[in-house]
């Protein structure tokens, strides 16, 4: 690895409106056909094409970069979204959630978790117990970052992915921000399904469940989506933990399995 590191960070708004975010752990080498692949993206997204583009670069010392290894991915098949929210929510209860807060989160995510039934930029901060809401700001929630694939074990990766017909960066950038996520002080738990009218799956993921994909969790078209992390306030303060998850770098060198598809029985 090179002495230093950097962080790259990509937001974009069209009228106001959050449309597609990225963060990406790169060599300097490698900085400039990232940020043109993220400015494209932007403004070719299927959620509209972005008016105002931000990127921003941050250099990361290299000594201060911990590794990491992704979740192995359960690939669960469903016939509808109403039955993957339900293995959504009985997948949270066995992470150790309480099916209130379960239930909450689901619902919360469902009705747009931002002020105005708005997609947040970032992620809801949910008490596993209570099923209270902790983030200090609701429109812009906690927003992981500092993370990324090493090249080898993203080469890798997408190889794996290939042989499931999942090689999709929605997949690549989902499981690298879970491995984020669920190796954090504190967490239990994470439940997300994309803002992007056309990508109908998401997960839930812990560290004893890994990443369980589930094929719908909403409706065709539907633009809410979002992450709730959930939280064992017992394990860790709040602040420290929000400061690690924006924070502290992670590059992740070693993939997990990549599991085939798992029918769902019982009713649509
Ligand atoms: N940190 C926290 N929350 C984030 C971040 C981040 N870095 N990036 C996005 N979010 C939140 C935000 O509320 C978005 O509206 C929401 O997540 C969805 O983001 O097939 O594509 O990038 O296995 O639309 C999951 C399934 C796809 C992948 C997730 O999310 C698969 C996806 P999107
Ligand atoms: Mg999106």
């Amino acid at each position: 690895m090179p002495n230093i590191l950097n962080s790259l960070r990509m937001r974009a708004e069209c009228e106001g409106k959050h449309i597609s975010g990225a963060e990406r752990l790169l060599e300097t080498a490698d900085l400039g056909t990232a940020a043109v692949e993220l400015i494209e993206r932007a403004l070719n997204h299927p959620r509209g094409a972005a008016e105002k583009i931000y990127l921003q670069v941050d250099p990361v010392p290299a000594r201060q970069v911990a590794t990491g290894t992704l979740p192995d991915l359960h690939n669960h098949q469903v016939g509808s979204w109403q039955q993957g929210r339900k293995l959504a929510q009985q997948l949270l209860e066995a992470a150790g959630i309480s099916r209130s807060a379960a239930i909450k989160a689901l619902q919360t995510l469902a009705a747009g978790a931002a002020p105005g039934g708005n997609s947040m930029r970032g992620a809801m901060l949910i008490d596993a117990a209570s099923g209270e809401r902790l983030e200090a700001d609701q429109a812009r929630g906690v927003r992981v970052s500092r993370m990324d694939l090493s090249c080898a074990a993203r080469d890798r990766l997408l190889q794996r992915l290939k042989e499931h017909g999942l090689n999709n960066s929605h997949v690549v950038e989902a499981l690298t921000l879970a491995a984020k996520v669920i190796a954090a002080p504190g967490v239990l738990a994470e439940l997300c399904w994309s803002d992007d009218p056309d990508y109908l799956a998401g997960y839930v993921a812990s560290p004893q469940l890994g990443y369980r994909r589930i094929n719908h969790l909403k409706p065709v078209g539907e633009e809410r989506g979002g992450r709730a992390f959930f939280i064992d306030r017992s394990q860790v303060e709040l602040g420290e933990l929000v400061s690690w998850l924006e924070q502290a770098p992670l590059l992740i060198d070693q993939i997990g399995a990549v599991h085939p598809p798992q029918f769902c029985q019982g009713e649509r």
